[in-house]
């Protein structure tokens, strides 16, 4: 009989965590997945989806090996996806230190316990474009040099390294996702697609004046969460583990989204949005633009799926419904 097949997600109450146990469970695996403890957990996406139940959730901090042994004890599963971090760019200036702390060193904590514990996992790591950073090249590969920009970005770098490291000294299937930006209505409200369409349905249905934003100039390679989460799957089932570029190859910036996003309400966003100086960064990354041709050839993956109009489309309606139903005052 054919074992089912098991999988722990760290930052299963993120964005991608959702989405990616979606995926997981419709492809029959048991899902297991780490959330922290506090006051008021934070499950809203996973009953958005109506998966919360599906799911055995593991209280776990990454600070604490010794919850994450237990983690991987309880779960014993044949894969984990590694999501889990702080990982808000803005956040990693004024928290540079928490931030190395759960985003890079809690890696090679989680390494450490399977190393030791379970080597036969077969591990993701969720890395980002955002290591490239200050690279003035115009289409970024797995090739490209690195230079990241921020803390988040330095401390991205290291669970990388630390990934590829452990992957050639110990001979462990581990890997990494070099993900370009992703959004859906499942994002977090302080990134900046979520943060315009959810101020544009507001401002559409009177609950909100303005909207206050920073550089609009910053340009980024937008994709769809769902198409990347699926990414992450195809990546270890390949026979040998790799790195792999995920990006849609088109960038745009930020002015545009918010251009099009006011415009799906038949608004001009000219006559909302402010420039707010508390919103820049102390150095920003001033455009993404990925290239994920071994994807698109070797894990037969199609980054053209949802494209960037449709992406718009999909947020300003889901927030759009999400106002008009509950009103300004609830939290998702
Ligand atoms: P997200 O929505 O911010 O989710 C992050 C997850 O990490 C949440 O479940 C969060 O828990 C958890 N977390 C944060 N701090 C933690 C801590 N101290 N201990 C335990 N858990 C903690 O991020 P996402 O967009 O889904 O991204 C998933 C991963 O991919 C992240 O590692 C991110 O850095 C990386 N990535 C994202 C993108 C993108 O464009 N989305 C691109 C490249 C890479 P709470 O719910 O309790 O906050
Ligand atoms: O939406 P953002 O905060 O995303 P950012 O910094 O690109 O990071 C996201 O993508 C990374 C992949 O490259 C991930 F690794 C990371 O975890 C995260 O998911 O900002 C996008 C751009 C920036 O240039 C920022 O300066 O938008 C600009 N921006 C302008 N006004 C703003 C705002 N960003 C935010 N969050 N809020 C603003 O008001």
């Amino acid at each position: 009989m054919r074992k089912i097949k098991s999988a722990l997600i760290t930052g299963i109450t993120g964005q991608d965590g959702t989405y990616l146990s979606k995926f997981l469970l419709e492809k029959g695996y048991k899902v297991f997945g780490t959330y922290r403890r506090i006051s008021s957990p934070n499950f809203w996406r996973l009953e958005h989806l109506g998966i919360k139940d599906k799911i055995k959730l593991i209280p776990c901090d990454l600070l604490d090996e010794g919850s994450l042994a237990t983690a991987l004890k309880i779960s014993d599963p044949d894969e984990i996806y590694n999501l889990a971090a702080q990982s808000f760019v803005d956040a990693s200036f004024s928290e540079p230190i928490a931030t190395a702390q759960i985003t890079g060193l809690s890696v090679l904590r989680l390494l450490e316990v399977i190393r030791l514990l379970k080597p036969k996992i077969r591990f993701y790591q969720a890395s980002t474009s955002e290591m490239f950073g200050g690279v003035k090249k115009g289409s970024l590969n797995e090739n490209t040099p690195f230079y990241p920009k921020s803390p988040y970005g330095v401390a991205k770098l290291f669970a990388h390294w630390i990934t590829l490291n452990y992957r050639e000294s110990y001979n462990l299937f581990a890997c990494s996702g070099i993900l370009f930006n992703h959004e859906s209505p499942l994002r977090g409200q302080e990134f900046v697609t979520r943060k315009i369409t959810s101020a544009a349905a507001k401002i559409k249905l009177g609950l909100a004046k303005e909207l206050r934003l920073g550089n609009l100039d910053a340009k980024r390679d937008w994709g769809y969460a769902p198409d990347y989460c699926e990414c992450m799957y195809l990546m270890l089932q390949k026979k040998s583990p790799e790195d792999f570029v995920i990006a849609s190859g088109e960038n745009h910036t930020v002015r545009e989204f918010v251009q099009k996003a006011f415009a799906c309400l038949g608004l001009d966003y000219r006559d909302y949005v402010k420039i707010d100086k508390s919103f820049f960064r102390p150095s920003d990354v001033p455009s993404l633009l990925g290239d994920s041709k071994k994807a698109q050839k070797e894990l037969n993956w199609n980054p053209r799926k949802t494209s960037f109009d449709q992406l718009i489309k999909i947020m300003v309606e889901a927030d759009l419904e999400r106002y008009q139903q509950k009103g300004p005052g609830i939290i998702f």
